[in-house]
């Protein structure tokens, strides 16, 4: 019989240190007004001992928990962040010692903040496959370390924060549609954590280390692309906008949600968020919304309510995976 992917939990694990807007405008030029009509920010969590690994690692012992299966059942575990600990080892080999999952296959998927959709629909696509039954899907994020602290029009944006789902084999489908993009065209327009070049045979390359947007630029792009991911997921799977009970888009900036929506002609109250409470998260935004919207009742797993989850980020990439939960 064809095997199919199915969320059997979703869990999320945030810092416990919280950073107001209020905070922000104490060390710096700036207000919770501003930043607040700016991007729909109020607080954010920041890490203070704990760097990538240790918040997957408790979202990855949640999950194991409220699936109520052991470390050693689990068959591969993806880890999407654009803020690892090391680049080698992977977080996610990481996680995988912590948690003791002596049978699981892991890595890290590089998709900034489209990584959690990407890496979800590759899962999907080792279930399918039949070879693997069983894995966590985690986005987790230190975007702290990648900030530069002295640049306030980037550094109110961010969060730290990790996600993440407990997939699992089912005979009925539950992925209707999945449209991953990527414009590797316009990669300068998002960058963070360039490396230096420093052989003494290659050409000497500085690094450009700290996260750097274009903001406007951006901007465009999701207004503009979004919307036509998203239709075109709704095509693959032939149906409406209306059809889809709720839209979780990566949690960026509050305008670029209301725009989606108006653009789509859907109800803005079809649009969960969580922006107001942890900043932009990258590939831990949509997990942790995810996590809030089940654990507040408003999403149940199992119930066969339809929800679209839409990554954007530097790539640029963007995509979107069509769930029935
Ligand atoms: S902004 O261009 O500075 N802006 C437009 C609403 C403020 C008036 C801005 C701000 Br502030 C915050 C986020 C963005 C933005 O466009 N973000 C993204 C767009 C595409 C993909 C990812 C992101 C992201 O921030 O993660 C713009």
């Amino acid at each position: 019989m064809a095997q199919h992917t199915k969320i059997s939990a979703t869990a999320h694990y945030v810092p416990e240190k919280k950073v107001s807007n209020d905070d922000f405008s104490q060390i710096t030029d700036t207000s919770d007004e501003w930043i607040k009509a700016r991007t729909g920010i109020a607080n954010r969590r920041i890490a203070t001992i704990e760097n990538t690994s240790d918040l997957c690692i408790k979202v990855a012992q949640f999950l194991l928990k409220k699936g109520k299966i052991s470390a050693n059942e689990l068959d591969f575990i993806l880890i999407a962040t654009m803020t690892p600990d090391y680049l080698m080892p992977s977080t996610a080999s990481l996680v995988q010692g912590q948690i003791g999952a002596l049978n699981a296959f892991a890595l890290d998927i590089l998709a900034a903040c489209s990584g959690f959709v990407y890496a979800l629909a590759l899962a999907d696509k080792l279930i399918c496959s039949h070879a693997y039954k069983k894995g966590l899907v985690i986005g987790g994020e230190v975007v702290s370390k990648l900030l530069d602290w002295n640049d306030r029009s980037t550094f109110v944006l961010f969060g730290d924060g990790a996600g993440g789902v407990l997939l699992t084999s089912d005979n009925k489908s539950h992925v209707l549609a999945e449209k991953l993009q990527t414009d590797g065209l316009r990669a300068d327009a998002l960058t963070a954590g360039e490396l230096p070049l420093h052989s003494p045979y290659s050409f000497s390359k500085k690094a450009d280390s700290y996260l750097k947007m274009a903001g406007r630029e951006i901007f465009d792009f999701a207004i503009r692309d979004i919307p036509k991911n998203i239709s075109a997921a709704l095509q693959v799977a032939n149906l409406d906008v209306e059809d889809i009970d709720y839209y979780l888009l990566h949690q960026a900036n509050i305008r670029i949600i209301d725009k989606i929506a108006k653009k789509l002609n859907i109800p803005r109250s079809k649009f969960l968020t969580n922006i107001e409470k942890y900043g932009n998260t990258s590939a831990a935004s949509i997990p942790i919304l995810l996590d809030e919207a089940v654990s507040y009742g408003i999403l149940n797993l199992g119930s066969g309510q339809k929800v679209m989850l839409t990554g954007f980020g530097g790539g640029l990439t963007w995509g979107s995976m069509l769930i029935s939960l």
